[in-house]
């Protein structure tokens, strides 16, 4: 594992080494590794120049003449497209191209570029000619460039890069539900060494894996295999120099070897060091890192010729059937989150740090367990989880399908070959993985025989990928995440090839109702008796402007999501052959081709896509911190609507907080409402909101936390008709959740059947799309708005539209939206009962709206004049006089007459 230092310019010495980063063209970030080691890793993200004009899928010669942009790296060219209505985003060519200075200081040296990822086929040239081919958008590859650099005074050297982000059917993933951004997505470090150096072409390790045969309480055993290389063209006698310093830098243990290597030889060496003794152990609770520092030293001159350190942690672990996860002989239950890579607005090309927060944010929330998914991430997520504690495992993105090709398999093999060694030596990492829902839509559905054939493709590779990791890394564990349809996978023999069997699991979402999870969970018991289980995903949409008193399956409210959750934390907790379970996901991510209420994006996360905590994330702590915990989970939902109860003014709405305690008080405007007993870590309370600030504390019974939020009330009258003037109302017809407009600050509420004093809609039924999960309302994208939501429900064959508000001066705005129709798009894989193929037949809607008597929209037909889930916002002003009110008739002409929602805004 490479790790990169800082050194203060404290000496003379060094700063010579910073004048000959300088002329590379190497930023002030740059960073160096102590020279009396023998290697430098510096940062070389600045000064690339970037094109992807039409003409960028040009060969290398014509790259002289494409339009170059300035970049620095991390980056990618999709940052912005995956966000547009267009469906699509550029999959293709990409070229970076960098002038590298150097200077006379280089000759004889080993020069390598380490790129840590970049998507997905890379081809590296220097001075014109081609360095390397790398396959693959995950992993680190190093190219050895130093036999192609010109090394005169200041020679200018020109580094070409050429990445390319299409559909290749023999490179894994070929379809999933995340987005392929193209580009140099990570950093690209420049590494030099010496002659004599630990091998940098063993799939992009650093040529040091360190193991531990046996680790208990008394002693630890360590070894450690170094590949050596000498690319000099005399012999070497050396001596390799292991030493482990503990947390405080006392050399715990060492050990020196003498190896001789002729000329170009590259060798493995394995050193066995004396035990560590009473060693500090690692785990969640308590991180302890070791650290092991392989140095190569010339024997004669007892010149440090390379060095390189490594974390070591020292823990043993176990899966069990039937009593789930052991760590250090202690049982666990492996609770945390999957991640996905992408960040708001930046797509994968993510700064570190905000990487590194991911996990503090894991942490913070309780979490253990890391599922790195689908493919192995930037090399600070698991050096983050070494150093915080989280437990991990790691897999290749072989998603949804394979490609029955010696080139897929080849890739995939060298794709686990480079995760494996790449990240061998991260304490926190305990299982490799290798397919996910790789049956989710089989091949060949039509063709049984030839799908039976596809089957046979799939358990040979999983076989194969199994083998190899087995044999590669016996100490950790193996497993494939495959979806709820368990007949099918063991049918083809996935549920037997893997040492763990992980289980994607979505009853209550995609499929079924929320008592299905725990059936299927005791099936598993039952007929998979001694294979190890983990919940790899589960989870449900929650969009935190989504809020509803009647929470239902598919609404994408947070009280939905905080039910699912809850009742599947409580089905994993009370069975201890469940080793434990990762919600999906834990910050939203993008995903180009969903649409739904937030197109584009998959928000499934316990954190938004720009890592705000849901109130999902804090139903987590409240189940899993130790610490006293209480956090009103209601906080999202500040401005909030209602009307007045005609007795005690106030309009009672519920409020959950989230805790650990055994009670909380709750105050409202410093009065208490009582105490209340939290179930499943929620406390629900009914608060009688009043106009206006509403400032709500929840304190624990202990009076150690407590929490506070002000939510701004609009109350609305009784009676609408009464004299109390009605400024405002935002209604979403056909539908019975509020919905949050961020960027106005408003509030939309939920729909009701025309009541006398009030409002609402007389005639008709709420819409609800063609696929069954869903109960009201459709989930297509709304071109050009970002509130999706509020024209994404429907009342479908309204006759009339009632409010019956005070005479005055009003405007009143009917919202539509033309939801069955357009395109046939293909429906999202992961909708299992979902059947968009079958689009609603689009019959002719036209129809007449009238308000109070006199004719607003004559003829109207939404599809024909405005097209297909577009929002479409027609205003009227109207003084409502003599207590009337506003009558809103429609009168079909042709099909059926709809109202997606409705706007009352008082001008007077
Ligand atoms: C799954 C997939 C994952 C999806 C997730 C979802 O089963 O493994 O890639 O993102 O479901 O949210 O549909």
């Amino acid at each position: 594992m490479r790790v990169i230092y800082t050194i203060p310019l404290k000496s003379i010495k060094q700063l010579t080494i910073y004048t000959c980063l300088l002329l590379f063209g190497i930023n002030s970030f740059a960073q160096v590794k102590n020279q009396t080691s023998g290697r430098q890793l510096t940062r070389l993200n600045d000064l690339w120049l970037f094109s992807k004009d039409p003409k960028a899928t040009a060969s290398y010669q014509s790259t002289g003449s494409l339009n170059w942009e300035k970049v620095t790296l991390p980056h990618t060219w999709n940052d912005k497209d995956v966000m547009d209505d267009e469906p699509g985003y550029y999959r293709g060519v990409g070229w970076y191209k960098r002038k590298f200075v150097t200077n006379g200081s280089l000759q004889g040296k080993d020069v390598f570029l380490c790129f840590d990822g970049a998507n997905q086929e890379t081809e590296v040239y220097v001075n014109g000619k081609q360095a390397s081919k790398h396959i693959g958008g995950y992993t680190r590859f190093n190219v050895d460039i130093g036999k192609l650099l010109k090394f005169g005074a200041d020679s200018v050297n020109e580094i070409l890069v050429k990445v390319n982000n299409r559909n290749n059917d023999d490179i894994a993933p070929l379809s999933a539900d995340f987005t392929f951004f193209g580009g140099i997505y990570r950093n690209v470090n420049l590494l030099v060494t010496n002659p004599v150096h630990f091998a940098e072409n063993d799939n992009g390790s650093d040529g040091v894996y360190i193991t531990t045969p046996v680790v208990s309480a008394q002693a630890a055993q360590v070894k450690v295999k170094s590949m050596l290389q000498n690319s000099s063209a005399s012999a070497q006698k050396l001596q390799v120099n292991t030493v482990i310093y503990d947390a405080d830098s006392k050399r715990v243990s060492t050990q020196q070897t003498l190896v001789q290597l002729s000329a170009g030889q590259k060798k493995a060496l394995v050193q066995d060091l004396k035990p560590v003794t009473n060693p500090n152990l690692w785990s969640p609770e308590s991180p302890y890192l070791y650290r092991v520092v392989t140095s190569i030293v010339i024997t004669k001159t007892k010149q440090v010729v390379d060095e390189v350190s490594n974390p070591l942690g020292l823990r043993w672990f176990k899966f069990d059937a039937e009593k789930g996860f052991f760590l250090n002989d202690k049982p666990l239950k492996i609770i945390g989150a999957s991640r996905h890579q992408d960040y708001e607005g930046m797509g994968n090309a993510v700064p570190a740090d905000l990487q590194v927060h991911d996990m503090e944010l894991l942490k913070q929330m309780g979490g253990n367990f890391v599922r790195i998914a689908h493919y192995p991430q930037d090399p600070v997520i698991l050096q983050t989880c070494d150093r915080l504690g989280i437990l991990a495992s790691v897999e290749i993105p072989v998603v949804n399908a394979i490609t029955e090709t010696e080139a897929f398999t080849q890739n995939c093999k060298n794709m686990q070959l480079e995760m494996i060694k790449q990240n061998f030596n991260h304490p926190s990492i305990i299982i490799w993985g290798y397919m996910n829902e790789v049956l989710l839509r089989p091949k060949f559905g039509n063709d049984k025989p030839r799908q039976e054939i596809y089957y046979g493709h799939i358990r040979d590779l999983a076989q194969m990928l199994d083998s190899l990791t087995r044999k590669e890394d016996p100490s950790r564990y193996t497993m494939i995440a495959n979806h709820g349809d368990f007949d099918r996978y063991n049918r083809v023999g996935l549920t037997k090839i893997p040492m763990i069997v992980g289980w994607n699991l979505y009853q209550g979402w995609y499929s079924g109702n929320l008592s299905g999870f725990g059936t299927y969970l005791d099936r598993h018991h039952t007929e998979l008796k001694d294979k190890p289980v983990l919940i790899t995903e589960y989870g449900a949409d929650a969009d935190p402007r989504i809020r509803t008193l009647e929470p239902v399956r598919f609404d994408k409210s947070i009280e939905y999501a905080i039910k699912y959750h809850q009742v599947y934390l409580n089905d994993m907790l009370k069975r201890p052959f469940v080793s434990g379970g990762m919600a999906w996901n834990l910050a939203d991510f993008n995903s180009e081709t969903r649409e739904e209420t937030m197109p584009h994006i998959n928000n499934k996360g316990l954190l938004t896509i720009d890592r705000k905590p849901k109130d999902t994330y804090y139903l987590y702590q409240a189940y899993l911190l130790k610490k006293p915990f209480t956090k009103i989970a209601s906080s999202g939902w500040t401005i909030r609507t209602g009307v007045a109860d005609s007795v005690s003014g106030a309009s009672m709405q519920p409020l959950q907080v989230a805790t650990n305690a055994r009670s909380v008080e709750l105050f409202v405007n410093g009065k208490s409402l009582g105490t209340k007993a939290p179930t499943d870590h929620i406390c629900n309370f009914q608060v009688p909101f009043v106009n206006g600030e509403n400032r709500i504390r929840a304190v624990d019974a202990a009076g150690r936390q407590s929490d506070e939020v002000t939510i701004m009330f609009n109350l609305l009258p009784a009676k609408t008709n009464s004299m109390q003037p009605v400024n405002q109302l935002n209604i979403l017809v056909g539908g019975n959740r509020y919905y949050i407009d961020e960027q106005l600050k408003q509030l939309w509420i939920p729909d009701q059947a025309y009541k006398k004093g009030e409002w609402g809609y007389i005639g008709g039924q709420p819409f609800k799309g063609n696929n069954n999960r869903i109960s009201y309302g459709s989930d297509k994208n709304i071109y050009g708005t970002f509130n999706d939501p509020i024209y994404q429900t429907q009342h479908v064959d309204i006759k009339q539209y009632k409010l019956d508000v005070p005479d005055g001066d009003y405007e009143l705005t009917l919202l539509f939206s033309e939801l069955v129709g357009g395109e046939t798009k293909e429906a999202l894989v992961y909708n299992l009962d979902n059947n968009h193929s079958k689009e609603q037949s689009a019959e002719e809607r036209i129809f007449n709206v009238d308000v109070n008597g006199v004719p607003f929209l004559k003829n109207f037909n939404i599809a024909a004049e405005y097209g297909y889930t577009t929002p479409v916002n027609k205003t009227i002003r109207v003084s409502v006089l003599n207590g009337k009110g506003f009558t809103v008739d429609f009168t079909p002409v042709k099909g059926k007459p709809v109202l997606n929602a409705l706007q009352l805004r008082r001008i007077d």
